[in-house]
């Protein structure tokens, strides 16, 4: 039972406000597009996802229920500027007043938790496998990995940004898991934050 044909995956993409400041003379209407000054994307790419049961295309997938129920949703943008990468996860209809872990991974969203992969790393920990993810601090921290870490307000709302120095190699980061607590930083456990409840497939 499953009725999700237009809530898979919405991504909108990002509208710029433009016409919204020329009321002021009708004679200035015929002025081509291409006068108007149109800055270079300083505007945040944003991904939109209504939180699903896995299905082919699901662009937000729970796997817990309870945590992140079906219809709960997730607003990620992103916005690089000055090799700068900000990234903003806006939730709504979570649990309430619960911690979450949040990080970028390298793959898309699976019917499977672990699909997701890894963490992204702006410096790759060479000691990490596949068996073995990098848990090293020197690594997996918050300045080389994209932690979103929050806490739900009481209506299950929350807000979670994180800036790092540096840009998303194209292609290799995919998605943001949502974790069952907040990331560990002790050696050995770094980075790690519990199960996998949810995960958003994000082209960053
Ligand atoms: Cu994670």
């Amino acid at each position: 039972m499953r009725t999700t044909t237009l809530t898979v995956g919405l991504a909108l993409t990002t509208i710029l406000a433009t016409g919204c400041s020329q009321a002021d003379s009708t004679d200035e209407d015929v002025k081509a597009p291409s006068e108007q000054s149109v800055q270079p994307t300083t505007s945040p790419a944003v991904t939109a996802s209504i939180f699903m049961e896995w299905d082919e295309g699901a662009g937000a997938v729970t796997y817990d229920e309870t945590a992140v129920p079906v219809g709960a949703t997730a607003d990620v943008q992103v916005r690089v500027e000055a090799e700068e990468t900000g990234v903003q996860f806006t939730g709504t209809g979570l649990e309430g007043d619960r911690d979450f872990g949040a990080h970028v991974h390298t793959q898309p969203c699976g019917e499977d938790p672990s699909d997701a992969g890894p963490h992204y790393q702006d410096e790759p920990d060479p000691a990490a496998t596949e068996d073995e993810p990098s848990a090293d601090p020197a690594y997996a921290n918050p300045e080389n990995e994209v932690w979103l870490d929050f806490t739900t307000d009481a209506d299950g709302n929350a807000v979670a940004t994180a800036t790092v120095d540096w840009t998303f190699r194209e292609g290799e980061a995919r998605s943001l898991v949502l974790h069952d607590h907040h990331t560990s930083t002790e050696h050995g456990e770094a980075g790690t934050a519990g199960d996998r409840l949810a995960c958003v497939t994000v082209e960053f």
